[in-house]
């Protein structure tokens, strides 16, 4: 399998480029399905050690079911598919570019919920328009075993988010182990009151907000990922999220700039317009580099050939 490694504003992501499993015909979320029913192996070996690191987001590149798309994308990281990923959009933009796929320029990319828009500025800048974005509901509370009440804003970017304005401790990097715990803590909360997204989704993305390190930012943010990893970017479709709910209430005008900053103080640019569902479509800018190319293998008397950890089926 041969995988093209990048990073997006610190966050890592993996692109198969070649080798990857076949995954039929269809629309991407019936593909995206079969992968994650049946390819859950792909998640563990490509992700976690000995080849990989849990805070990798895998992207398996395919051919589009829409014909006016450069690619199709199942975006997926260890414990599941994700439905879009900004960081990991920005990265396949990169990936592209590197193998003279795309040039500067506007491209679609079709993802499992929905196709994005990805304008390349030049070889490691790159903005990425998303699928629409909302919040479903706002001012969320829940206990949370060691915080006790924490109300946040349920809110979609392509991904299911519950955003807490107010962050349980200062944003700063020597805290990501307490964060980590803290925002861990509100996800299974959330999980157990039933609280969830649209269709009964669950919502397995966590943000706390804080200000900003940076005069040139306006807000920073941690983020926690489904698989357990916090996002080493600034999160696409969590700042997507933060967009709907900013717009919501009044807080940010169409095509007025918001700079949010990550954790470990990189950024993204974004700003949106008005959807035509009733949300906003973000627009989010930042850089990606190419930082490997590798040709994976897969001895069938490694003991460790699908990861370390039990073997997912
Ligand atoms: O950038 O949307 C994002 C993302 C989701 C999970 C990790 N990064």
């Amino acid at each position: 399998m041969r995988v093209i490694d990048s990073h997006t504003e610190g966050e890592p992501t993996r692109a198969i480029v070649e080798g990857g499993p076949e995954l039929g015909t269809g629309s991407l979320a019936e593909r995206a399905a079969r992968f994650e029913a049946g390819h859950a192996w792909i998640r563990s070996a490509l992700l976690t050690e000995p080849r990989g690191f849990d805070a990798m987001v895998g992207a398996l590149l395919c051919p589009p079911d829409d014909p006016s798309c450069a690619t199709g994308i199942v975006f997926f990281d260890t414990v599941g598919n994700l439905g879009m990923c900004g960081h990991g959009t920005i990265g396949v933009a990169a990936t592209l570019t590197r193998l003279g796929r795309i040039a500067t320029g506007t491209h679609r990319f079709e993802t499992p919920v929905g196709v994005v828009t990805v304008e390349a500025k030049g070889v490691n800048a790159f903005a990425v328009e998303n699928v629409e974005s909302y919040r479903r509901e706002a001012g969320v509370s829940v206990e949370v075993e060691g915080l006790g009440r924490v109300t946040g804003d349920v809110a979609w970017g392509g991904n299911w988010f519950f955003q807490c304005p107010k962050a349980p401790l200062p944003l700063e990097t020597e805290n990501i182990p307490a964060l980590t715990d803290a925002a861990a803590r509100v996800q299974r909360a959330l999980a157990r009151a039933g609280i969830e997204g649209a269709d009964g989704a669950r919502v397995d993305h966590i943000q706390f907000f804080g200000p900003p390190a940076s005069a040139a930012a306006d807000s920073r943010n941690f983020t926690l990922c489904p698989g357990g990893a916090y996002d080493r970017s600034p999160c696409g479709t969590g700042t997507s999220a933060r967009l709907a709910c900013l717009a919501a209430d009044g807080d940010l005008a169409p095509g007025e700039t918001w700079v949010q900053e990550s954790v470990i103080g990189s950024t993204y640019r974004a700003h949106y317009r008005p959807g035509s569902g009733g949300g906003i479509v973000p627009t989010i800018e930042g850089r990606a580099f190419v930082v490997g190319e590798t040709v994976l293998h897969f001895a069938p008397d490694d003991p460790y050939r699908t990861g370390i950890g039990p073997p997912l089926s």
